[in-house]
């Protein structure tokens, strides 16, 4: 059984985080509580990507939060990451998983009850769900599926789940209860004023919904 935690799973975007950085944005969430980081960049380069997956490797570098990669196998594999996570429109799982190796972690989007069910658990170790709202963070996203349509999708899934799209702290109870083991957060941590309070926020809600 391969080790990693989604419960509060940052998907990082380099223009919210055009600030303070990705990598210091990383550093503030995993201080803050984040479980599991996505390094995702559409634009970059893999020479781009590479670089910045390093830095990020070295803040995780003594922590149990794990480094996934968005789309590029090269890049995830030069970086050493933990693991790739693709979309339906990306690359065919069985594919990225021979490319990968059997040690790598594996996400995969998941937006329709038929995708969940198709998921092969020998070779996707999670899925991300959603949107569970509408959310300017990823303007081509799916038709929003609400807490309602994340419980039927999670309840065909074989694998474990991370829930995604519009997600606030006060969002943590009905994910959870809608059978999600974490939630995926872009803009709720990207960009914030203090990244570190606003990843405790929801790590805070997080725990209390679990309790
Ligand atoms: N996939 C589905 S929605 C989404 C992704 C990457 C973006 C979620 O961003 P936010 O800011 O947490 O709504
Ligand atoms: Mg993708």
């Amino acid at each position: 059984m391969k080790d990693f935690d989604l419960s509060l799973y940052l998907v990082l975007d380099p223009v919210l985080c055009r600030d303070l950085g990705m990598v210091e944005t990383t550093r503030a969430a995993v201080a803050g509580g984040a479980t599991i980081i996505q390094l995702r960049d559409k634009d970059a380069s893999t020479t781009a990507m590479v670089e910045t997956g390093r830095a990020l490797k070295q803040i995780l570098h003594g922590t149990n939060v794990r480094l996934i990669v968005n789309d590029n196998v090269e890049a995830a594999i030069a970086i050493g990451a933990d693991g790739l996570h693709i979309g339906q429109e990306d690359m065919n799982a069985a594919d990225a998983r021979r490319m990968i190796g059997p040690d790598m972690i594996l996400g995969l989007s998941v937006e329709t009850k038929a995708l969940a069910s198709a998921i092969d658990a020998d070779i996707v170790d999670y899925a991300g769900i959603g949107p569970v709202f509408a959310t300017p963070t990823k303007p081509d996203h799916k038709q929003p599926i609400g807490f309602e349509g994340l419980a039927r999708i999670i309840k065909l899934c074989p694998v474990p789940a991370v829930a995604i799209g519009g997600l606030k702290p006060e969002h943590a109870a009905d994910a959870l209860s809608a059978g999600a083991d974490g939630l995926a957060v872009v803009s709720a941590i990207c960009g914030q004023p203090n990244p570190e309070a606003a990843t405790a926020l929801i790590a805070k809600a997080i725990k209390e919904a679990r309790q």
